[in-house]
C-alpha cells in the first residue's frame, strides 16, 4: 500500500510518519511538504534513510505539480495533515490559511478522486476541535456539536472539513475526519504556548500570557494524537468523523505555573525563579474561553486510549527541548526574530 502524508515535516505529521513507517514496513510512505518555516526536515532525521520512506518537496496549493504526482504515485490513501497551524499569525494574514487550508485540501482531494485505482483506498482529513468554536464553563464538543469557528485559521479548518465531506456525499469519495484537542510534544515549534515558554524560561525571557490566563486547552501528547490516527486510519469507519482528546484541561495560567515549576527544578534554579517571568499581555483577538473534547466515539467503537498522564509529557516534553538545544537554535533564527517582534513587541 502506497500512502502519501502531507505536512509530515511538521509538528505532528513527523510523529505520525515515523508512527507509520516504523510500524508498518510493508507500507510504502511518501511524505509531501512544502518545507515552510513550521517544517523542518531535521524532524526525521532517525527515519530518512529507512527503504519504506520517501521525501517529496512541494506546495499543495500548486495544483499542476499535486496533479502530476497523483498520476504518476497512484496512492492508495492520503493522510492530509499540511497547513498553516497556528491561530496568531491567521490573524495577521488570513489569506495564506485560505490558500494552504482550503484551496489545497481541495486541490488534494481533486487529484485523488480522478487518479485512485484502489476501492479500497480513502483520505483521511487531520483536523482540530477548534472548528466547534468556544465552550462555556460546563460542556464539552461532540462529533454532532454544529461548527462555529471564530479565528481564521479554524474558519479555513472547517472550510476544509466541510469540502472533504462535501466529496464524501457528492461524488462518493471514502474518506474519514478526525478533530483533535491540543497537542504537545518533542520537535513542537516554539510560537507555540508550551514550547515558547519553555523557551523563553531558559533564555530568562518574560512569558507573555494572554488576557488573564484564564482560557482553558485541552492537551493531548503528541504520539497519543499519532496512536488515535492509526487507529481511525486503520478501523475507523468510511464517512465517519471522531473526536480526540486527552480529558486533560488546564487553565492557560496553571498549565503555566506548572511548566514553571518543572523548569526550575530541572534547570536547578531555586522555586519561584521562572513564575517570576510571567507577563500579562494584550488578549489574543477573537479568543475562545474553552475547548474541551468528549472522545467517547472514538474510545468505545474503536478501542483508542490515550497513553500518558500530563505531568509525565510534559517533563518528557521539557527534557526533549532541555537535550535538543541545536534543534531550538536552528527554528529560532532568522525570520522567527521577526515574527517575535511583530507579535510581542508592542503587545
Ligand atoms: P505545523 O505548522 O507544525 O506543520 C505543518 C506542516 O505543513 C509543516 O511541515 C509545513 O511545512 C507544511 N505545509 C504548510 N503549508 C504547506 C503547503 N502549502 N504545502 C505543503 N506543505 C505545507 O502544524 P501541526 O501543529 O503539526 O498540525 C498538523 C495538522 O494537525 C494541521 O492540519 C492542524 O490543523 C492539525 N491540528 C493541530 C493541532 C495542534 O495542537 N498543533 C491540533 C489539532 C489538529
Ligand atoms: O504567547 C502566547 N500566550 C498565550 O497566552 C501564546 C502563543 C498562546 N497563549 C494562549 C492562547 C491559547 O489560549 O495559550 C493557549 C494555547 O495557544 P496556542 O499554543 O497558540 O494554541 P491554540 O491557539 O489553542 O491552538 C492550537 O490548538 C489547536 C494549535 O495551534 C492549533 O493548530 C490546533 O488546531
Amino acid at each position: 500500500m502506497k500512502i502519501l502524508i502531507t505536512g509530515g515535516a511538521g509538528f505532528i505529521g513527523s510523529h505520525v510518519v515515523r508512527r507509520f513507517v516504523n510500524t508498518y514496513p510493508e507500507y510504502q510512505i511518501v511524505n509531501l511538504d512544502k518545507l515552510t518555516y513550521a517544517g523542518n526536515l531535521e524532524n526525521l532525521t532517525d527515519i530518512e534513510a529507512k527503504e519504506n520512506y520517501t521525501f517529496v518537496k512541494g506546495d499543495i496549493v500548486d495544483q499542476s505539480f499535486i496533479e502530476d504526482l497523483f498520476e504518476k504515485e497512484k496512492f492508495d490513501c492520503v493522510v492530509h495533515l499540511a497547513a498553516e497551524s497556528h491561530v496568531d499569525r491567521s490573524i495577521s494574514n488570513p489569506l495564506e490559511f485560505v490558500m494552504t487550508n482550503v484551496v489545497g485540501t481541495v486541490n488534494l482531494l481533486n487529484a485523488f478522486k480522478t487518479h485512485r485505482t484502489n476501492p479500497d483506498g480513502f483520505f483521511y482529513h487531520v483536523s482540530t476541535d477548534e472548528v466547534y468554536g468556544e465552550l462555556g464553563d460546563s460542556g464539552k464538543f461532540k462529533e454532532t456539536t454544529p461548527y462555529d469557528p471564530n479565528s481564521p485559521y479554524s474558519a479555513s479548518k472547517a472550510s476544509s472539513d466541510h469540502f472533504v465531506r462535501a466529496y464524501h456525499v457528492t461524488y462518493g469519495l471514502p474518506v474519514k475526519l478526525s478533530n483533535c484537542s491540543n497537542n504537545y510534544g518533542s520537535h513542537h515549534f516554539p510560537e507555540k504556548l508550551i514550547p515558547l515558554f519553555i523557551n523563553n524560561i531558559q533564555n530568562n525571557k518574560p512569558l507573555p500570557v494572554y488576557g488573564k490566563g484564564e482560557n482553558v486547552r485541552d492537551w493531548l501528547f503528541v504520539e497519543d494524537h499519532a496512536s488515535a490516527i492509526d487507529t481511525i486510519f486503520h478501523k475507523g469507519t468510511n464517512g465517519e468523523t471522531y473526536n480526540i482528546g486527552g480529558n486533560n484541561e488546564w487553565t492557560n495560567i496553571a498549565l503555566v505555573k506548572l511548566l514553571c515549576k518543572l523548569m526550575d527544578s530541572k534547570l536547578g534554579r531555586p522555586k519561584g525563579t521562572a513564575e517570576e517571568l510571567i507577563s500579562y499581555v494584550k488578549d489574543r483577538a477573537g479568543h475562545d474561553f474553552r475547548y474541551a473534547i468528549d472522545s467517547t466515539k472514538l474510545m468505545t467503537n474503536i478501542g483508542w486510549r490515550p497513553s500518558l498522564q500530563f505531568e509525565e509529557g510534559l517533563s518528557k516534553t521539557i527534557d526533549w527541548y532541555l537535550k535538543n538545544e541545536e534543534w531550538l537554535n536552528h527554528v529560532t533564527s532568522g525570520a522567527y526574530m521577526d515574527y517575535y517582534k511583530e507579535q510581542y513587541e508592542e503587545r
